[in-house]
């Protein structure tokens, strides 16, 4: 190879860094603005369903839990991006070099048009989802807009950096060593800037995320029996949870319906609500283990709102889905249910984000799994639909298996030492049956 050919080689791979930097910078903003998915947790939100259960859990084993295993995949989709970035870069430079720079645009576009494509048919399931609480049509609009958006810059960034850095390619004549010096310092002064923003914007998409919560569980001693909000379990398949404006989100009551319709929040609190204490429980949740806690709930029964819109005798379930892209169903007669209830209120204070903010669903007696939250879209169908985590292979069952566990004394206590003066122990614990009760003797 030659030295031009080298040198040119070099320029494209530096400013398909650049380009990729600041296509990183574009997606972080629009992820933190209007809360168009990264391409992190769309291509995350299209593989986790299709692993089996086994494969999932050795996964988490291998990168030491959950958070750990979502900050990879982020950091990674990330690293790949800005490698595929530069490939990109060096093969315009090749195109450029060989052919001039009008084959290269024809290339970054014909790049473009079909990474695009690409996506969009690769994605195409997950797009829907947006962490501000856009309706599923709208959101894929949103996240095909930003994903177009966001390969553009690199395609403009690409093509005007390497530009600077390689002034007269048709030409090949000699240019003037000080002035590329001094172009190569803006590209690379532009790079620093724009690795520099992406960082910082990455760095509050990291606040965002959900490393500091999620898994989160609620035992020991002292237990109360209504947990605050603040302390109450947590489960999310997210990598940054969604923090919906409620002013955008909206509740679509669609599918087989006669007269379909949507609530904006201040319509669905105006309607008749109940209040009812429920008790919360993960699916994996092991024995002795804190995935579970009690609130009191308040919200909408399901079943006003499927009666407000009419349904068709073939219905047998009802499916629910979520900003976030999370997906459930329940048997239309456990829909059916006075206690199924779209809660608002948690604890009488308005649902918080981590829980499900503005609405979530509290079906009592089956694992928290079916509980969406962060609801979006009710859909009532004739046909079985398959859950997120059912994909994942939990299940089939979802009736909360009974549980019970000591919570004082904790486990390695020296048990004579918290012994009262008659040498009794006290003994405290919790025991949980779905909706089916405990026998209090
Ligand atoms: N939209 C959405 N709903 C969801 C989840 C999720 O990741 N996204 N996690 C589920 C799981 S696995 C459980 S156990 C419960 C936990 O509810 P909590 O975090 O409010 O305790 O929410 C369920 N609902
Ligand atoms: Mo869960």
């Amino acid at each position: 190879m030659t030295r031009a050919r080298l040198s040119s080689l070099a320029a494209g791979a530096m400013a398909g860094l650049v380009a990729a930097l600041g296509m990183t910078l574009a997606m972080g903003l629009l992820r933190w603005g209007p809360g168009i998915p990264s391409t992190a947790e769309l291509i995350a939100g299209r593989l986790i369903p299709r692993l089996t259960i086994d494969q999932f859990i050795q996964l988490l084993i291998r990168f030491g839990g959950p958070n750990d295993a979502k900050q990879f995949s982020a950091l990674a989709t990330l690293g790949g991006q800005l490698i595929v970035g530069v490939l990109i870069g060096a093969s315009y430079a090749a195109v450029v070099f060989d052919h001039a720079r009008r084959r290269g645009a024809w290339f970054v576009r014909t790049t473009i048009a079909a990474s695009w494509l690409a996506s969009l048919i690769l994605l195409w399931p997950v797009l829907d989802a947006n962490y501000r609480g856009l309706p599923a049509s709208a959101a894929t609009a949103a996240t095909a807009a930003g994903l177009l958006m966001s390969y553009a810059i690199y395609g403009v960034l690409l093509t005007w950096v390497h530009g600077l850095l390689t002034p007269a390619p048709d030409v090949r004549a000699p240019v003037h060593p000080v002035s590329i010096t001094r172009r190569a310092f803006l590209a690379g002064g532009l790079g620093v800037g724009l690795a520099v923003a992406s960082g910082g914007v990455l760095s509050q998409l990291r606040r965002l995320a959900v490393l500091s919560y999620d898994g989160l569980e609620y035992r020991g001693p002292n237990l109360q029996p209504v947990v605050p909000n603040s302390q109450f379990y947590i489960v999310t398949k997210n990598v940054a949870d969604p923090e919906i404006l409620r002013s955008r989100w909206r509740l679509d009551v669609t599918g087989a319906f006669d007269r379909p319709r949507a609530y904006r929040y201040e319509e669905l609190i105006a309607l008749p609500a109940v209040t009812q204490e429920t008790t919360l429980e993960c699916i994996s949740n092991g024995i002795g283990g804190g995935l579970m806690s009690n609130a009191i709930w308040h919200g909408v029964p399901l079943r006003d709102l499927l009666a407000a819109v009419g349904m068709k005798p073939s219905i047998s379930r009802v499916v629910l889905h979520a900003v976030d892209g999370d997906v459930d169903t329940i048997p239309l007669e456990k829909a059916l249910e006075a206690t199924t209830i779209i809660a608002y209120a948690m604890n009488a204070e308005p649902l918080p984000h981590r829980h499900g903010y503005p609405a979530r669903l509290v079906v009592p007696g089956r694992y928290g799994e079916k509980s969406v939250k962060w609801l979006t879209r009710i859909e009532p169908v004739t046909h079985l639909v398959r859950g997120y985590y059912e994909q994942q292979g939990w299940g089939p069952t979802w009736e909360i298996q009974t549980i019970s566990r000591f919570d004082t004394p904790t486990d390695g206590a020296v048990v004579g030492r918290s012994a009262s003066p008659d040498g009794s122990v006290r003994l405290a614990g919790t025991a949980f049956a779905g909706d089916r009760g405990i026998w209090k003797g």
